[in-house]
């Protein structure tokens, strides 16, 4: 009784069908709105009875998500999680229940890497290192003063995608961070810290917009035709993912460069939780994506051909 209570006790429609619960950030950009559907295509396909849960970018939300589902006694949990610190309670919790937990597109810090199976991601310090060498290929010896428009303040992608650029600009005397300001991943917040940025630092001074994804880049693309600005042409953009609304903005000239990232983080997740689950083979810690890492130039901008990326 108490399973047909709560939906489900880790058993899906037919007994050997796999229940995975799934807490999901939010919705915050079309590479995370793209990552959710390919991961409902990924289980589709693999006859994975997936639960995802949005969070609004609330890591108490993820954390509720994550009791719930150990409550419901699933298979196994995905987890993108928001910032990289605060999970070790929970996670103990879903070990205590004997669920195993892989991360998806992000890392966290914890003392006890046992607390999770695997992690699915990108090399997201290498990721600032090649936004960052573009972009000194681009500007050569010229004095290039550089906007970082920065991730989720807390996100393991924005700390490491600031160290991997930091890395290059600072074997490149000429590239200067003048301002570094988190845009929470969203067009509208970017939107609003580009404007200011803009203000402050005055256009003239701006040579480049380095943004942790393509969609801030948007919203900093917005305000800087607003403030009468040329993106795309006098200020150089290079930013991250690889989501058609940049290389739509490439076909129109206001963008310059994206590094790409694979949607795709649930599909090599349920690979390795499927063998693991079948007969305990132990996975890679880090399932490494995008390796290597392909930067997309205005010369790429045909936008079109990689809508079935995403
Ligand atoms: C990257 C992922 C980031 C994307 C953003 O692995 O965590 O989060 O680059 C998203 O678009 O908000």
């Amino acid at each position: 009784l108490a399973c047909a209570v709560i939906a489900g006790c880790g058993q899906g429609q037919d007994s050997d069908q796999l229940v995975v619960g799934f807490s999901q950030i939010g919705s915050e950009s079309g590479w995370r709105a793209a990552e959710t559907r390919v991961a409902r295509e990924q289980a589709e396909a693999r006859g994975i009875d997936l639960r995802v849960s949005d969070a609004q970018q609330r890591q108490e939300n993820q954390i509720r998500a994550i009791r719930t589902f150990i409550a419901q006694g699933v298979d196994a949990i995905l987890l993108a999680p928001v910032v990289e610190t605060g999970w070790d309670a929970v996670l103990a919790e879903a070990r205590e229940a004997n669920i195993p937990v892989v991360l998806l597109d992000r890392r966290i810090e914890t003392a006890d890497e046992d607390l999770y199976l695997a992690a699915v991601a990108s090399d997201a310090v290498e990721e600032g290192r090649v936004a960052a060498r573009w972009l000194a290929e681009e500007v050569g010896d010229r004095q290039c003063g550089v906007i970082e428009l920065q991730g989720t303040v807390g996100a393991s992608v924005a700390n490491d995608r600031r160290e991997g650029f930091a890395e290059i600009v600072a074997g490149n005397p000429n590239l200067t961070i003048v301002r570094s300001q988190s845009g929470d991943f969203t067009r509208s917040r970017a939107k609003e810290v580009m404007e200011s940025l803009i203000r402050s630092v005055g256009g003239p001074n701006i040579c480049a917009v380095y943004a942790h994804n393509d969609d801030m880049m948007i919203g900093a693309i917005q305000a800087m035709t607003e403030a009468g600005l040329n993106p795309g042409e006098d200020i150089l953009t290079v930013s991250i993912d690889g989501v058609p609304d940049i290389f739509r903005a490439m076909a129109e000239g206001q963008a310059n460069a994206t590094v790409e990232l694979t949607p795709n983080m649930a599909g090599p997740a349920f690979d390795l939780l499927e063998a693991y689950l079948d007969d305990g083979t132990a996975p890679e810690k880090w399932v490494r994506t995008d390796s290597p890492l392909y930067l997309a130039d205005t010369a790429e901008a045909e936008y079109a051909q990689r809508r079935d990326r995403y």
